[in-house]
């Protein structure tokens, strides 16, 4: 039995000793090469964007084990086995730092920094009304364990707060919005829209000209999910005829964002380079090796992933 840590990051030295750290009872291979050559011992995968077909060339695997919160790098290999199961990593650390980002997006946006940053750029003196941020209606789409939370940073600060999910939930800190019913008046009720959705076929490409078209003249998006949740042309058109005001993202379709994507010189738009919440090897190992232990003594693991929904 041993255990195959796969990614193309740059940290895998620190990766394979967080890892030997809290397994170190465990054999851990590193990389494709040794995957194939060692096929038949390996039972863990912990992976991200695992090359196409080698997961299903493991005879003996016993679990998938995600890099992130997010599963479509998973999914995305048509060739994955069928009855294995993948498990999602859910670690306070990245839970953190996400709320962070959306804290800090939401302000910006709450604040108009946008606009500021536009009048600096013209050394333009002029200030705006601000509401009360319990004036100003923001939406979460998706209130998993990411959107939760964000949510319970932002309720500090009094914003109204609403939230859009698949299933009712119980939810103390705002109005839920379910459903495909449910998604229209959501959007009709924000100024800033916060995505935290998985990428799914049923979420790719939700953020587009009908998303935009049925938002409040002069509403803004914070994506923080998934590049292709949004839909870049549509985005632009939105912010340059004036129906969105500004726009943060975090995530795109092409990782790294090529040089020439008119995306980086939208002066509405601020990027970040997917850094929203960074998986740390140390804290996520921590989680990854509670789940194998877990799995070695035949108990139920935590964060296993709904195969039909895709999340
Ligand atoms: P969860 O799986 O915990 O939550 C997903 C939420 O989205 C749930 O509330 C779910 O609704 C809702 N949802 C899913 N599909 C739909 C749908 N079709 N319609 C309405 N609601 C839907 O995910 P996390 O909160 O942990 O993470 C969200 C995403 O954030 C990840 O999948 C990943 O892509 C991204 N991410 C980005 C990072 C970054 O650095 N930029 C870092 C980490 C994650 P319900 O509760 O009803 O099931
Ligand atoms: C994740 C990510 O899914 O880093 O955790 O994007």
């Amino acid at each position: 039995m041993a255990i195959l840590f796969l990614s193309d990051a740059d940290k895998t030295n620190e990766w394979a000793a967080a890892l030997a750290h809290e397994l170190p009872n465990e054999e851990i291979l590193i990389g494709a090469e040794v995957a194939r050559k060692r096929a038949a011992d390996i039972d863990c995968a912990v992976v991200w964007w695992p090359e196409p077909g080698l997961l299903a060339r493991l005879p003996g695997l016993k679990a998938i084990f995600s890099l992130g919160a997010g599963v479509d790098h998973i999914f995305a290999d048509p060739s994955l086995p069928q009855d294995v199961p993948i498990i999602r990593l859910i670690d306070p650390a990245l839970t953190e730092q996400m709320t962070e980002w959306v804290v800090m997006n939401v302000l910006r946006h709450h604040r108009r920094m946008t606009d500021y940053a536009l009048q600096q750029s013209r050394a333009e003196w002029r200030r705006h009304d601000i509401p009360r941020a319990q004036a100003r209606r923001v939406g979460l789409m998706g209130l998993g364990i990411l959107g939760e939370a964000a949510a319970r940073g932002l309720a500090p600060f009094g914003f109204d707060l609403a939230a859009w999910v698949r299933h009712p939930h119980a939810w103390e800190d705002g109005t839920l919005f379910v459903g495909d019913d449910g998604l229209q008046p959501f959007l009709a009720r924000n100024d800033i829209t916060v995505c935290l959705l998985p990428l799914t076929a049923a979420t790719r490409g939700i953020l587009g000209t009908r998303a935009f078209a049925g938002m409040p003249i002069g509403a803004s998006i914070i994506n923080g999910a998934r590049g292709g949740h949004v839909v870049p042309a549509d985005l632009i058109a939105a912010l340059d005829h004036g129906q969105l005001s500004a726009a943060t993202l975090d995530v795109f379709d092409t990782e790294p964002l090529p040089a020439d994507d008119p995306l980086w010189r939208h002066p509405r738009i601020t990027l970040t380079p997917h850094v929203a919440a960074v998986t740390l090897a140390q804290t996520a190992a921590h989680e990854i090796a509670a789940n194998i232990r877990h799995l070695r003594a035949g108990q139920r693991l935590n964060g296993i992933v709904d195969p039909t929904r895709g999340y």
